[in-house]
């Protein structure tokens, strides 16, 4: 097995097992282009076990995010249909490692997009935006690592719930405008996190541009349907069982997503 087929095979056991390991580079010389070869092995194994790619989320696109992680480059992962929680599915969390729970804004694709065809216009393509929920939940221990950790480990990527799609218009009056939206986000009806889209990168609208560049550097595609995560406008919060989290995000609308119960010892069996 080569070395990247070996990190990505040890981070995709600890997705599917719940453990965490060490960060890859206390033990690995790991730089960026390698880290985005173990985060396409291990996408590709989510693709063997059946997976579909339905797009793209970017991560530390928010100052808050940044901060909160050590980090600040802004990074690119890759989204599955299993990640994506239907509006009123109960999310059950008992395979997770330590998730947290962040608002964010998304936008849909009405086709597919070449990220490496000279004249792509994803903008273009953008015919709806969303609130959404993303639950990010690191591999590795205590939710630590450097930037090419988590962008081996496709960026903590794990689940993600969106709102009604508002349609975007092209054309005349140009895409619905997305800066200095209010941003809230709700645990159990209490506000824990206040923010604004003016967070995402200034203007969520900048995430169209950064995910073209980036996936047409890293390889990522971008499927007709498929889902852009534009990237967190607060912190995360941790995510425990029994909750109901709500993103607000004033003009566009509200998400919601509920957990699962912890599972209630049996007594006496
Ligand atoms: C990495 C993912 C960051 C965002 O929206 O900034 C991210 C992490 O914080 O574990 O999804
Ligand atoms: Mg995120």
């Amino acid at each position: 097995m080569s070395r990247v087929a070996e990190l990505a095979a040890r981070l995709d056991e600890a997705r599917r097992t719940g453990v965490a390991v060490p960060q890859l580079t206390s033990s690995e010389a790991l730089d960026l282009a390698d880290a985005y070869d173990v985060q396409r092995a291990g996408v590709a194994l989510r693709a063997a076990a059946g997976e579909r790619v339905n797009g793209v989320k970017l991560g530390f696109t928010s100052r808050a995010k940044a901060v909160q992680m050590g980090v600040d480059d802004v990074i690119i992962g890759v989204l599955t249909d299993a990640m994506e929680v239907p509006a009123g599915e109960v999310l059950d969390l008992a395979a997770g490692v330590h998730p947290r729970v962040e608002p964010e804004v998304a936008f849909r694709l009405a086709r597919a997009v070449d990220p490496t065809a000279p004249d792509a216009d994803l903008r273009a393509a953008v015919d709806a935006v969303a609130p959404a929920l993303e639950v990010i939940d690191s591999r590795y221990r205590d939710f630590r690592f450097a930037l090419a950790d988590v962008v081996a480990d496709n960026t903590s990527a794990s689940a993600y719930v969106l709102g009604a799609w508002q349609p975007v218009v092209q054309g005349d009056g140009g895409p619905v405008g997305l800066a200095d939206r209010a941003v809230t986000l709700s645990v159990d009806g209490v506000v824990v996190e206040q923010g604004s889209t003016t967070d995402i990168l200034g203007d969520p609208w900048e995430a169209v541009p950064a995910v073209l560049r980036m996936a047409a550097q890293h390889g990522q595609e971008l499927p007709a349907g498929g889902v852009i995560l534009a990237g967190a406008a607060t912190a995360a919060v941790a995510l425990g069982p029994g909750s109901t989290v709500v993103a607000e995000v004033a003009g566009l609308g509200r998400v919601m997503l509920q957990t699962a119960p912890a599972d209630v010892p049996v007594v006496g069996s």
